[in-house]
């Protein structure tokens, strides 16, 4: 009998010595007893650190839509599968059944069969969070299909790299969108992104805000007519362990996105596990997370792990501030929620409107909260665990990403005590390992270092989409034999991991991981300017926030730096989205550089966080005499 659903602590010790002295035994007693499978596998793992190749459950054979929805059929067929609850609060919420996704996802499937997509082929869905996003994702899983979904908040120039990166001919879209009192035009927004992408054919549109759109003809076609005449009965397409199952981009330091590729077997797997220990998911609970599909939480925790678990899974269109701030304390209230999962920028954002509008809802149904997307800081922690959980839902705060598929580092509520501020333990099945500068790991307690895993887990991501090379030399080069997450952490003395945040040029803003580079690179489109360098400082609501020093060129100093600054954030928006503006641009005659050429940023760093006591050593700098200069300056 596997330990599939954890329930003390002791037994957690228990199951997690098993999954790292014996894990291919205990992941296999996993897959064995809680999926449908076409074929077992013959061989559970295989893997190598330094190629980096790994694999699970080679040889099996299953479609994830099949564990997802078939099989739920015949015990679930009329419970609620998926509860849409839409932007506007009078607007009625909608409840699809196990029974109806089934058949939605199957004609689904077969539109896009008619519109000539095949296995293997990739689908990009830019859809905001209406019921089809969901649909149109499990649709593509259905038939084998690669989804690629990109975040409906991303420029029409974010949209077009990445269709092109991995040659999708499909876009799935709406007419519009609903954020709060705003309706956004998205399907102008493909028009444009699509004059650069030759491959496309087809553009699906859902019907959504009613929009005057344009279609153009022989390339877009409305949903609701292909659908309605689709057949209900769609047969999976039987799928290896390995097949890709999507593409998910996310930003990298350097260069453009990257588009991390998840396989079927091992992500199926490990998001369900993860699911069920993580929230301590019961039969008839009604479980949300905020997040959209569009990132890699609602991939795993909104779609396929709560799915793969026969539950009920919300999906809110909306913003938490419309039509006030008690949106999000309003439909707990209404749906009865009983595990809520959101990120802590939109806990400070919240925090900060005051308790009168959570004194207004009953938050009585509410079991465990959760925690993603970036450190939760000590002050948000006990707000949420004091007036919403009523110091009696554990919070769970999770660490993980994209790359990792699922939940890494994280408490079991009711089974791991917890402790503001940290993650606390390895998950089952996962071999965390903080490492030196040197290259070697720091062993014992109250220690800190760069966070490694040591030994593949089920449901990483297998490679970066057309770019293996990368792939190794961003995760698998740093440390021998380890994969890098990027990140800092410390541990204590009972071994619970703190994380500190990136240890390279990723700032989390409001959650979003955003790259320097390709911001900087935006900021440079400015004829006016120069060269730029971008930092993150801390800020109250969005964790972080992005500050600019900018080099003008001589025909910028004249110009007026107000407008200046509008410009160029603007171009960020064209290129990126409303995301990554800066929230402060100092223009600056230099930046400090190392002899190399180097930014050294960790200066600017500094400075953009008022910590200029102890700068650090200036001396290898090319051009010491900036420094003062942009201190006298900042902002
Ligand atoms: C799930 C997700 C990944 C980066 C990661 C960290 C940061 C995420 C936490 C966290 C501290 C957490 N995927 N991060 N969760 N930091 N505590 N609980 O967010 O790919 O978008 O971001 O987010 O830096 O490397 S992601």
């Amino acid at each position: 009998m596997s330990n599939y659903h954890i329930k003390h602590l002791e037994e957690y010790y228990q199951v997690y010595r098993k999954s790292i002295r014996e894990p291919e035994n205990f992941w296999e007693e996993i897959a064995e007893e809680h999926f449908m499978w076409r074929k077992k596998w013959d061989k559970v793992l295989s893997w190598d650190f330094s190629k980096p190749e790994v694999k699970w459950f080679e040889g099996a054979k299953l479609n994830i839509t099949e564990n997802c929805i078939d099989r739920h059929l015949a015990t679930r067929g009329d419970k609620t599968a998926i509860l849409f609850e839409p932007n506007n609060p009078s607007e009625e919420a909608e409840h699809i059944t196990y029974y109806q996704l089934y058949k939605r996802v199957n004609q689904f499937a077969n539109v896009l069969k008619e519109q000539g997509i095949k296995k293997g082929d990739r689908v990009c869905i830019y859809l905001p969070m209406i019921p089809e996003l969901a649909i149109s994702v499990l649709a593509c899983a259905r038939i084998g299909a690669i989804h690629s979904v990109v975040f409906a908040g991303f420029s029409a120039i974010a949209l077009s790299t990445r269709i092109n990166d991995s040659d999708c001919n499909m876009v799935i879209t709406s007419d519009g969108s609903y954020r709060g009192t705003k309706t956004i035009d998205l399907k102008g927004i493909v028009d444009e992104a699509l004059e650069s992408c030759d491959g496309v054919h087809t553009v699906l549109v859902a019907k959504r805000t009613n929009s005057d759109i344009t279609m153009k003809d022989g390339r877009d076609h409305w949903l609701t007519p292909l659908l309605d005449a689709a057949s209900v009965d769609c047969k999976a397409e039987i799928m290896d362990a390995e097949d890709p199952l999507f593409i998910l981009y996310t930003s990298g330091s350097t260069g453009k996105p990257k588009g991390m590729v998840h396989t079927t077997a091992g992500y199926m797997v490990y998001t369900a596990y993860t699911f069920k220990n993580v929230f301590q998911y019961k039969e008839d609970d009604i479980y949300w997370c905020t997040a959209d599909i569009g990132w890699i939480t609602g991939h795993s925790y909104i779609v396929y792990g709560p799915l793969a678990n026969g539950s009920t899974t919300v999906m809110f269109e909306g913003v938490p501030s419309y039509p006030d701030f008690g949106r999000f304390w309003e439909i707990i209230d209404k749906h009865k929620i009983n595990q809520f999962y959101t990120a802590p920028t939109a806990i400070r954002a919240l925090a900060k409107e005051g308790v009168g509008l959570v004194e207004k809802h009953d938050l009585s149904s509410l079991k465990v909260l959760g925690s993603v997307g970036e450190p939760i800081n000590e002050e948000a922690w006990h707000w949420y665990n004091d007036n919403i959980g009523k110091k009696k839902s554990p919070i769970v705060d999770t660490w993980w990403q994209t790359e990792t598929g699922g939940i890494m580092i994280t408490p079991i509520p009711f089974v791991t005590p917890t402790k503001p501020t940290y993650a606390t333990l390895p998950f089952p099945g996962i071999q965390p390992a903080l490492m030196d500068e040197n290259g070697q790991e720091i062993t014992g307690n109250q220690v800190d270092g760069r966070l490694c895993i040591k030994f593949p887990w089920p449901s990483m991501a297998r490679t970066i989409w057309g770019n293996h090379q990368r792939y190794k030399d961003t995760y698998f080069s740093a440390f021998k034999n380890q994969y890098f997450t990027g990140d800092g952490a410390l541990r204590d003395e009972v071994g619970y991991y703190r994380i500190t945040g990136r240890v390279d040029d990723v700032i989390i803003v409001s959650g979003h991981n955003l790259g320097t580079a390709p911001i900087e690179d935006a900021v440079n489109e400015h004829p006016a300017v120069a060269e730029s360098a971008i930092v993150g400082f801390p800020h109250d609501i969005k964790g972080n926030a992005l500050y600019g020093y900018v080099i003008l060129k001589e025909t910028g100093k004249g110009r007026d730096q107000n407008n200046l600054k509008m410009e160029i954030n603007q171009i960020i928006t064209e290129q990126i989205g409303p995301i990554a503006k800066l929230d402060k641009i100092q223009f600056t005659s230099g930046l400090p550089k190392t002899r190399s050429g180097k930014i050294m940023r960790r200066i600017l760093r500094k400075i953009a966080c008022k910590e200029t006591d102890n700068l650090g050593d200036t001396s290898t700098l090319l051009n010491p005499e900036v420094v003062q200069e942009i201190m006298d300056h900042s902002l």
